[in-house]
């Protein structure tokens, strides 16, 4: 974990620019008329009004993707690597503006400014140029087929895309959402997170700025039962990428599934397990654990939430666990020195103080933390539970909150039992010295990312997803953009077998 120098000046009291639906290239207001707020983390006040897309608004999007989707449309007939400019300049616009992005979602995100301004805008970036790499190498094949016929595959565009978005990553969801789609020439409908939609609104400010056509991406604000639902059972949409909860996440699949079997990727959440083996080196492993929970404020698909340490040392971590999360700097997110900033919303930080209660009721230890921060905003202390087993609900349950969970166990054959007793299947972690148990451990665990020596550890380049209701599908790297293909096979008869 290298230290990063100090972010840039921020600015603490950015202008919001937009915020209007985004439709074929246009800002418009919602057909109703009506909009809603979008409130600052870290004080619980306004910032601004947003307007709100229903239906009819998701409607209207869905038909400028269609259009622009279009056999002969400005967007079709473009050249694939014309598509790799284009999404290159777009994130060169971003880099341009990075400071006041990073900004922006730090206003309505709550995050640390230094995290919006090196880690979402660095991942946001490189999504953008990844794909921008891949738009003119996305090929078939040529198939030997028996007899007298010439066979090869195309991999088209899948059509109008549907994208559905949470509020922990709010623009890098954007980025990993339209970055693949639109390099595979799909067309695009986000719908960004009620609580988080202001980055969203002004990366699309910069997508018309660096000359996509219209209707290609269309962001429409709105919550989810409405605009979400709309996206979800539209007829013309073709397929739906989601990342948000298991519950919303089987709605979405349900949806797909009755209206017309539109294709569907999903990322959910999880329980993610985080193994110290008793050669694991202390000094570093801490840390590593502390960061997999506690990073972004613990709402991370992938935190390190059930972090099990071998009975040989589990007291000792338990000890330095506990220090280290005492020592945590938390409060205003603009402040460089502040590593931890509030929870997303009222919601939010509701439901992880239940769960922290529901932790204290059922019998773990609190070993520190455990209550509100602060008597403004929604800050919760870093709270650290030792003794818990996975019958407590914060042993099986994602909280997506700053509670470390630590679990003792024995060895290999029940941690791995342990670890694997769970619906979810997203991440996994071990820390050891030895080769044999970090390939053991990471071939038996079920998990679609597994890190040795090292936590969170992701690139634009390597797929990411869910084992079993952690997701459908994978995001990133080449296997991506399968997501966002029809594999076309055609056959075309000859004359003479060639
Ligand atoms: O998620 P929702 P919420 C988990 C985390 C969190 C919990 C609830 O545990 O505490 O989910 O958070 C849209 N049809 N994660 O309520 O509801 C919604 O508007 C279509 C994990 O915020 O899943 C938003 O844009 N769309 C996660 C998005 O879905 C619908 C990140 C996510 O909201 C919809 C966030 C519907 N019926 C929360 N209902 C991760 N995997 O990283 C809602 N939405």
């Amino acid at each position: 974990m290298a230290q990063l120098p100090p972010p840039p000046p921020a600015i603490k009291d950015p202008e919001v620019k937009f915020t209007q639906l985004f439709i074929n290239n246009e800002w418009v207001n919602s057909e109703s008329g009506k909009t809603f707020p979008t409130i600052n983390p870290a004080t619980g006040k306004k910032i601004c009004d947003v307007q709100e897309g229903d239906k009819v608004d998701i409607e209207k999007a869905v038909a400028a993707a269609k259009k622009a989707f279009e056999f002969g449309s400005e967007w079709r007939k473009m050249d694939a690597s014309a598509r790799g400019v284009l999404l290159n300049k777009l994130a060169d616009l971003l880099e341009r503006d990075r400071i006041y992005i990073a900004s922006l979602e730090t206003l309505d995100n709550g995050k640390p400014f230094k995290d919006s301004f090196y880690v979402d805008m660095t991942a946001t970036i490189k999504t953008l140029r990844y794909y921008a790499g891949w738009t003119d190498k996305i090929q078939g094949k040529t198939i030997p087929v028996d007899g007298s016929s010439f066979c090869y595959t195309r991999h088209e565009p899948v059509g109008v895309c549907g994208q559905i978005i949470p509020w922990n990553f709010p623009i890098t969801m954007v980025s990993w959402k339209i970055a693949p789609a639109l390099a595979c020439g799909n067309t695009v409908i986000v719908k960004p997170a009620e609580q988080t939609p202001l980055t969203a609104l002004y990366m699309a400010s910069l997508i018309k700025e660096a000359g996509f056509p219209p209707g290609v991406v269309n962001i429409v604000p709105g919550y989810g039962p409405t605009a979400g639902g709309a996206l979800t059972s539209h007829p013309d949409v073709n397929k739906v990428a989601f990342t948000g909860s298991t519950e919303i996440g089987q709605v979405i699949m349900a949806a797909a599934a009755k209206s017309n079997l539109k294709r569907v990727t999903l990322e959910l959440g999880g329980k993610s397990p985080l193994v110290v083996f008793k050669d694991a080196n202390l000094d570093v492993v801490v840390e590593w654990a502390h960061q997999a929970i506690f990073f972004n404020m613990g709402q991370v698909c992938t935190a390190g939430s059930r972090t099990y340490v071998h009975e040989d040392i589990y007291d000792e971590f338990v000890k330095r666990a506990v220090a280290r999360a005492q020592n945590k700097s938390i409060g205003d997110p603009w402040d460089a020195k502040n590593e931890y900033g509030p929870q997303v919303s009222e919601e939010q930080f509701n439901k992880v103080l239940e769960m922290i209660d529901s932790g204290k009721k059922e019998g773990a230890k609190l070993e520190c933390g455990g209550e509100r921060f602060g008597t403004e905003g929604y800050f919760i202390q870093p709270t650290v539970f030792s003794d818990v087993t996975e019958n407590m609900r914060i042993g099986k349950e994602e909280i997506f909150g700053p509670v470390q969970q630590i679990i003792k166990f024995k060895d290999m054959e029940d941690v791995i039992a342990r670890a694997n007793n769970t619906t979810y299947g997203l991440a996994a972690a071990c820390f050891t010295q030895d080769l044999d148990t970090a390939l053991e451990f990471s071939s038996r665990v079920q998990a679609g990312s597994v890190w040795v020596n090292c936590y969170n550890a992701q690139s634009v380049a390597a797929p990411f997803g869910g084992f079993k209701m952690s997701g459908v599908g994978r995001e990133l790297g080449e296997y991506g953009l399968q997501q966002y293909t029809e594999v076309k096979t055609v056959v075309i008869k000859t004359p003479k077998k060639l």
